[in-house]
């Protein structure tokens, strides 16, 4: 959508990814979308803020809670939706799932649902970018449950040593799973330490604050590209609903009074009366947004329903993606 000022777009893409996630989950119940879904509702300022400062060359990948950072880096919602819905007009040709989004157009190189497995794939996509003189960025999305991988290690050491363009986002929800972040590290360990330990340009901000988000990637772009060393930065956010499927805080286990304080810290609610008080918002802007979003998110639904399923074959030679 065209807006007249940076602030306009970034709240634009957080407001729509929000109503894209909300109807998704309110559709769940209709069975329609069979598979397993982790929903980034309460986390979209990350996705946002960071794909706002690449370029559409440069390449993210992410993990299984990846619809926000495909919708952020222009993936197709056509294509989302249909693949959701398993069908053959889906980005993986409805082969694929809600945790295995792709759109090369757009530099959305993939997602799996294995914690902390596509963090060496980005690194290997820096490097092959690297070896080829190119000039994109390889942005990895991952939670704070992947940096207890070895995975997540080894990267960061070979990432650092071969001067790879690759700028890691760690979005720290605080859980992995049902288990806190206490429950899994020591107090001590500082994930911003490690990476800076191993030779990267770190920082760490305020994940919700889709600003602040934005400025924290142009920075350790610059860095990337001037200094030629790997970039970390640790975003601290929370999820809305639970770790899987589109539950209400559901089962959970997490503290209501820490579920209620980051409820008010919601990206898109704080940022519309922020952009409000300025007058950079105002009602009637955001009334045409709800509609534009509202007729978009209509299209893809019925779109994906009147696509034909992919006939059944178990061909696994077939690509998963154009
Ligand atoms: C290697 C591996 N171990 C365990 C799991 C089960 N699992 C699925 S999601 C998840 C939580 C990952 O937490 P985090 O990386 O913080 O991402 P979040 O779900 O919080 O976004 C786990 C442990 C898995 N998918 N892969
Ligand atoms: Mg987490």
């Amino acid at each position: 959508m065209e807006n007249e000022s940076l602030e306009l777009d970034l709240f634009f893409e957080i407001l729509r990814i929000r109503r894209i996630e909300e109807t998704i989950a309110d559709r769940y119940a209709e069975q329609k979308m069979r598979c397993p879904m982790h929903f980034s509702i309460g986390q979209e300022a990350i996705a946002v803020g960071v794909c706002k400062a690449l370029e559409k060359k440069d390449a993210i990948i992410s993990h299984h809670r990846c619809h926000a950072h495909y919708l952020a880096k222009g993936g197709n919602l056509n294509k989302m939706i249909a693949e959701l819905h398993g069908k053959k007009t889906g980005c993986s040709f409805g082969r694929a799932g809600s945790m295995h989004l792709v759109d090369l157009n757009a530099g959305m190189y993939g997602s799996t649902a294995i914690a902390a497995n596509t963090i060496p794939i980005g690194v290997g996509l820096a490097l092959a970018s690297s070896l080829k003189n190119e000039k994109e960025i390889t942005t990895i999305f991952f939670g704070d449950g992947a940096t207890e991988e070895g995975a997540f290690a080894e990267s960061l050491n070979f990432a650092s040593l071969k001067s790879l363009p690759t700028l890691f986002i760690c979005e720290n929800n605080l859980y992995s799973m049902y288990s806190p972040l206490s429950a899994r590290q020591s107090k001590k360990r500082d994930r911003v330490k490690i990476a800076q330990a191993n030779g990267l340009f770190a920082s760490h901000g305020n994940g919700n604050d889709v600003e602040e988000v934005y400025r924290l990637t142009q920075e350790a772009i610059h860095h990337i590209r001037t200094q030629k060393e790997p970039a970390f930065i640790e975003l601290d956010t929370y999820r809305f609903r639970s770790h899987v499927g589109p539950k209400e805080d559901g089962e959970e286990c997490r503290p209501e009074a820490e579920v209620k304080a980051w409820k008010n810290t919601c990206p898109l609610k704080v940022y519309e009366k922020k952009l409000l008080d300025q007058n950079i918002l105002t009602s009637a802007i955001l009334e045409s947004m709800e509609a534009k979003v509202a007729a978009e998110i209509e299209y893809a639904f019925s779109f994906a329903e009147e696509s034909p399923y992919p006939e059944f074959d178990l061909d696994y030679e077939k690509p998963y993606a154009e």
